[in-house]
């Protein structure tokens, strides 16, 4: 028995059109009961759809409605679903939905739409997962990555590392019932290696988190340096637009500005800070103390500077040197005339960028890593693996400690899929979706 829920699925507030989904076993009891058609909603066909009027309990019209059938198992959640598109605003939809309470449904919770199609084998974990990455998308890029996720790309390089670790882990238990001299000689030896391919697939997944990270969290990049030497010039050239005020008196930034822009689809929230100096006035000071806090925050720092002898970058700041078109700067250093040349430097910057955050800029339709939960549960499993061949290369001593490694490398691997789930982790990955999905 599944419970009915319902939830607006579209965002609540002013618009055209609100669509309230409704999911579970007796939704069309419910549909028969909210509508008077002479064919009611319990004799319509899967995939049809029909206008009708909704009433409440005392007979009243509450609004025009257009209702989309679902049956199981072919529905988002594989339950016998209605989808009502009914009137937006404040008023109808939450007239509606209390009509549905009456009635039997209950509210659904954060992501349980998602979760019963997970728990109905409609999709894997990371499917699951990717319905959120899409809502949550903040580029273009990001979107295109949550799709391919969706599509299930994650899974399908998942599934196979978890189904062979399975098989080996399940073939090493059985050696163990083995005497020892009736293994084959170059057993381990082989084992270490087969062991080895999975580690590897296993890496190259990992190495997928650092970009996917940053496309989803965006990349706090902050530009620093003395007064004057260009700071917000250069957070206005690379916004596009004139956000902070740029003056030719020193300190004039004195709280740290952030904007975001896309670089390569990675949000980078670019903050212009006070210049920084000994401070004449304490509200100069507390932005100096602003922007020193922000350098330790930073996944970049931009540090600007005319090159004057006691101005000193902090340890692995991107060095520009500004003003090139008044003072030659050192050969060989990174330099820009942002007012001269602004193309020029916004590309220098941008490229420095690149490099210092590792951004390949490589739009792949592959597997990526979406979240911690699923990079934590990856690095554990390749760790027992890379531990696992460890123990085999020391010969037949190694196969217990090996065969044990192997068991918690299949276990997390099943986790991230949602193959071996527990109910607390399955509450914690949908309650951070949005009702209605
Ligand atoms: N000639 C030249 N002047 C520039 C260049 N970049 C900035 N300036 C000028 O330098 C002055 C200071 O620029 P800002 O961008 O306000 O400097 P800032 O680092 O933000 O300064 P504070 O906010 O005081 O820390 C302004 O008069 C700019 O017009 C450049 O590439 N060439
Ligand atoms: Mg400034």
């Amino acid at each position: 028995m599944s419970e009915p829920i319902a939830a607006l699925a579209t965002a609540p507030g002013m618009g055209g059109v609100a669509v309230i989904r409704l999911s579970g076993d007796t939704v069309y009891a419910i549909a028969d009961q909210l509508t008077r058609l002479s064919t009611p909603p319990s004799q319509r066909k899967a995939g049809t759809f029909a206008y009708a009027s909704l009433y409440d309990a005392k007979g009243d019209i509450l609004d025009d409605a257009i209702l989309l059938f679902f049956r199981a198992p072919k529905s988002y959640t594989g339950e016998d679903t209605i989808e009502l598109h009914v009137h937006g605003g404040k008023i109808v939809p939450q007239r509606v939905l209390e009509r549905l309470w009456e009635l039997g449904a209950r509210p659904a919770l954060p992501g349980e739409f998602t979760k019963r199609a997970f728990l109905n084998g409609r999709m894997d974990l990371t499917q699951a997962e990717a319905v959120a990455d899409i809502i949550a998308a903040r580029s273009p890029r990001a979107e295109r990555a949550a799709r391919a996720n969706l599509q299930g790309r994650l899974g399908e390089a998942l599934t196979p590392l978890y189904e062979d670790t399975l098989a080996h882990s399940v073939q090493v238990e059985h050696l163990l019932d083995f005497d020892e001299g009736e293994l084959p000689d170059d057993f381990f030896y082989e084992a270490a290696e087969r062991l080895k391919n999975l580690a590897e697939r296993a890496q190259a997944l990992l190495d997928t988190w650092h970009e996917s990270r940053l496309m989803r969290e965006g990349a706090l990049v902050v530009i620093a340096g003395k007064p004057n030497a260009g700071k917000s010039t250069l957070l206005n050239l690379l916004l596009g637009y004139e956000r902070a005020i740029v003056s030719g008196e020193a300190g004039t930034t004195r709280d740290s500005i952030e904007e975001t822009f896309l670089l390569d689809g990675v949000p980078i929230r670019l903050t212009d800070t006070a210049g920084l100096r000994d401070a004449p006035g304490a509200v100069e000071r507390e932005g100096v103390a602003r922007a020193k806090a922000l350098l330790e925050q930073a996944d970049a720092v931009l540090y600007l500077t005319t090159g004057e002898a006691d101005d000193l970058p902090p340890a692995g700041a991107i060095v520009i040197y500004t003003k090139a078109d008044l003072t030659a700067p050192p050969p060989g250093a990174r330099a820009i005339s942002a007012q001269a040349q602004p193309d020029a430097a916004r590309t220098l910057v941008c490229d420095a960028l690149r490099a210092a955050l590792q951004l390949s800029g490589n739009e792949t339709a592959h597997a990526t890593l979406a979240n911690e939960r699923q990079f934590a549960l990856l690095s554990t499993a390749n760790k027992a693996l890379l531990e696992a061949i460890a123990a085999f290369s020391q010969g037949d001593i190694g196969y217990v400690p090996a065969a044990q490694q192997l068991r918690a490398a299949a276990e997390a691997l099943g986790d991230i899929l949602g193959r071996t789930y527990a109910d607390d982790l399955l509450d914690r990955v949908f309650s951070t979706f949005c009702v209605g999905k």
